[in-house]
């Protein structure tokens, strides 16, 4: 008998757009089941197009985490954030336009801007459904944000506490191109365990330091090697300035050492295996406003 199965199937790039901070990278990791996106409170906390893939019986989802896009900030580092969300618009099957229920911001309009003249189907996910207190204030944001804009479909829902995320990727399934999967099965993204590691470590930065340092802040692996029974990581953190390190680093070294504690348990979770991490922190002045420090560090300004 043919097996004809592959022909109802469907896979596409679906591309996750919108401000810093609305949530796209929790959405990423709730779909997927797995901590894939770094996350935190702080806006611009995604650096990097970051892709994470999810298979069903039905269909390959293959998503796009993006940074956010921000007005504000003249930075090399600024102008490749933007840049790395913005160069994918064009390339995929479906784009989900994030935004924060009750909060519709200038920068959600430069976004919605951006998009306006794209030849791809725009799903609008109203997100932080579970932040609205009187639940009578939704229905007339949810009419007003559609007015903006002639969407596909509008989702309210909750990344963080998972609700009504079943909706929308049926109604993303629906968006899909007939196609084989590109990804195998067991495969979930297209970074190495190596950029992971990295993330995993930027995110600790983020989570543990004040409002601005986090985004002076760099993390470069020195060595990455698999042994039989413990992965050994070799880590720099690179700030801007020496006043910067005597933070990082803390009283006594107190601070590096949770910051390493806490990296080195999630990386083990992504790892599946034992993992020594040694951490430093190096001075390296202006490598957040150079474009060609910026690309010796990995981040491609091309
Ligand atoms: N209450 C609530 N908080 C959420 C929800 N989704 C995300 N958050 C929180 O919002 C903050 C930002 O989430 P991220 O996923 O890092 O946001 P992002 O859009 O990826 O941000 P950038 O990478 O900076 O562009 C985090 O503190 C999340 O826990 C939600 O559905 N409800
Ligand atoms: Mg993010």
């Amino acid at each position: 008998m043919v097996d004809d199965s592959s022909q109802d199937f469907k896979c596409g790039y679906i591309a996750i757009i919108g401000r810093p901070n609305v949530g796209k990278s929790t959405l990423l990791n709730h779909i997927l089941g797995l901590k894939l996106s770094i996350t935190s409170r702080k806006p611009q906390t995604t650096r990097h197009q970051i892709l994470g893939v999810k298979t069903t019986d039905t269909g390959q989802f293959i998503y796009v985490d993006t940074p956010g896009i921000h007005s504000g900030g003249k930075k090399a580092i600024n102008r490749y954030m933007n840049k790395a969300a913005s160069s994918v618009i064009h390339d995929v099957d479906v784009l989900l336009f994030l935004v924060q229920a009750l909060k519709w911001t200038d920068e959600d309009q430069m976004v919605l801007d951006k998009l306006k003249n794209v030849d791809v189907p725009i799903i609008l996910v109203v997100n932080k459904i579970d932040k609205v207190k009187d639940k009578d204030q939704l229905l007339p944001f949810l009419e007003d944000v559609s007015q903006k804009f002639t969407f596909h479909n509008v989702v309210p829902l909750s990344a963080l506490r998972g609700e009504n995320i079943e909706t929308l990727e049926s109604t993303i399934l629906q968006e899909l191109p007939d196609n084989p999967p590109f990804f195998g099965e067991d495969e979930y993204t297209d970074r190495s365990a190596r950029f992971l590691a990295a993330e995993i470590i930027r995110e600790k930065l983020v989570r543990e330091l004040g409002q601005e340092l986090p985004y002076q802040t760099t993390v470069e692996i020195e060595r990455y090697k698999e042994k039989e029974k413990i992965t050994e990581i070799h880590a720099v953190i690179l700030v801007e300035a020496k006043g910067q390190k005597a933070i990082i680093i803390g009283n006594k070294g107190t601070r590096l050492k949770s910051i390493g504690t806490k990296a080195r348990k999630d990386m083990e979770k992504l790892l599946g295996q034992k993992v020594f991490l040694q951490l430093w922190v190096k001075v390296k002045a202006g490598w957040s406003d150079n474009e060609q420090a910026l690309r010796s560090l990995g981040y491609d300004t091309e």
